[in-house]
């Protein structure tokens, strides 16, 4: 191949890049020490924000959000939690804007779920946005963060074929070169048709464990079978290298299942989740759009007291230290 043509194919994979959106005076602030991680090539982990704002109650949530950037520091990576502010993209937040957004109380307009869609408008009429895992990962990529870790991806929802409620954050994983480690996909969710439509979108899949039973977020198994799984950071952390050697722009999902000792309060919290998507439906609300995921979340908290709540918390500590672990690996990789 000539040096032209291998010129011209290179700028055909070349994504916009932080320098770029800042040049064009993009909203978009990054934390001091994310910014310093990312010149000096050290590992970051990306976290979400939605489930601070529409995921968990408060201060649960504060409490979670804190840990988890403290787990990410444990294994030697710099956590970047990532949200939008009165209309700027913040990578990384600084203490009183996690507290902003947990305590939603205290801000003077309820902070909106923000996924790709709903990005321009949020920072054009500079509101406050918890990000989903589909606009983490836009500005994870934007970055050039590679790992992601968050609790649950959005997936194809129960009755999916005709309500064609499809979370966005499944094509996002198409776009974006970031590896995504979740405890899988909620079982509010079809977990055969999101595993079936990750499929088609060409997303690699792992099982982050000794078997490739998908999680199903409470609990360690959903009986549906990933198509890989890996045990170690270092393997992880290959594959998302060999992926992005060969200019594979897409991202990756590694499915972390719940710590084992959680299993047995999961499977109760699952009957609640039963209970939860049946009354979904019977209400109508199944059909509300983005509404719809918060919801059926709340039920659960609900129905299950503290104990939904308690796992939830467990598994997204538990993806952010595997999270943290595959970020330190990859840097080694990559330098
Ligand atoms: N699953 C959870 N907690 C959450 C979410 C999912 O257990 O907070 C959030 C994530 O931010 C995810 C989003 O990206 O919900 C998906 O929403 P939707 O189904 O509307 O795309
Ligand atoms: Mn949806």
């Amino acid at each position: 191949m000539s040096r032209l043509s291998v010129r011209r194919l290179s700028s055909q994979v070349r994504r916009p890049d932080l320098a770029t959106a800042l040049r064009r005076n993009a909203p978009v602030d990054v934390h001091p020490e994310v910014e310093d991680a990312l010149a000096t090539h050290k590992p970051v982990v990306a976290l979400e924000s939605t489930i601070i704002t529409h995921g968990m109650p408060y201060p649960t949530s504060l409490k979670m959000a804190r840990s988890v950037e403290n787990i990410v520091r444990s294994t030697g990576s710099v956590p970047a939690t990532i949200a939008i502010i009165q209309g700027r993209v913040k990578i990384g937040l600084h203490t009183h804007e996690l507290e902003r957004l947990a305590d939603q109380s205290s801000a003077s307009t309820a902070a909106v779920k923000v996924s790709r869609r709903d990005v321009a408008p949020v920072l054009a009429m500079k509101k406050d946005g918890g990000t989903t895992c589909s606009s983490t990962l836009i500005f994870a990529a934007l970055a050039g963060i590679k790992v992601f870790a968050t609790g649950g991806l959005g997936g194809v929802h129960r009755r999916g074929e005709s309500t064609m409620d499809v979370s966005a954050d499944l094509h996002e994983l198409t776009r974006c070169p970031v590896g995504l480690v979740s405890a899988g996909v909620k079982s509010i969710l079809d977990i055969g048709r999101t595993l079936e439509y990750l499929e088609t979108l060409g997303v690699p899949v792992l099982t982050y464990g000794p078997t490739k039973d998908f999680p199903a977020f409470y609990t360690r198994t959903s009986g549906f079978q990933s198509p890989w799984n890996v045990e170690d950071p270092q393997t992880a952390a290959q594959i998302l290298h060999n992926h992005w050697q060969l200019g594979m722009s897409n991202g990756a999902l590694f499915a972390a299942p719940i710590p084992e000792k959680y299993e047995a309060a999961g499977l109760e919290v699952q009957k609640a989740v039963e209970i939860a998507v049946r009354e979904c439906e019977e209400l109508g609300m199944h059909t509300r759009g983005k509404e719809v995921t918060p919801w059926l979340l709340k039920r659960v908290g609900e129905l299950t007291g503290t104990q939904s709540l308690t796992n939830n918390v467990a598994l997204v500590k538990n993806t952010a230290l595997i999270g943290g672990r595959i970020a330190s690996e990859y840097a080694k990789l990559s330098q």
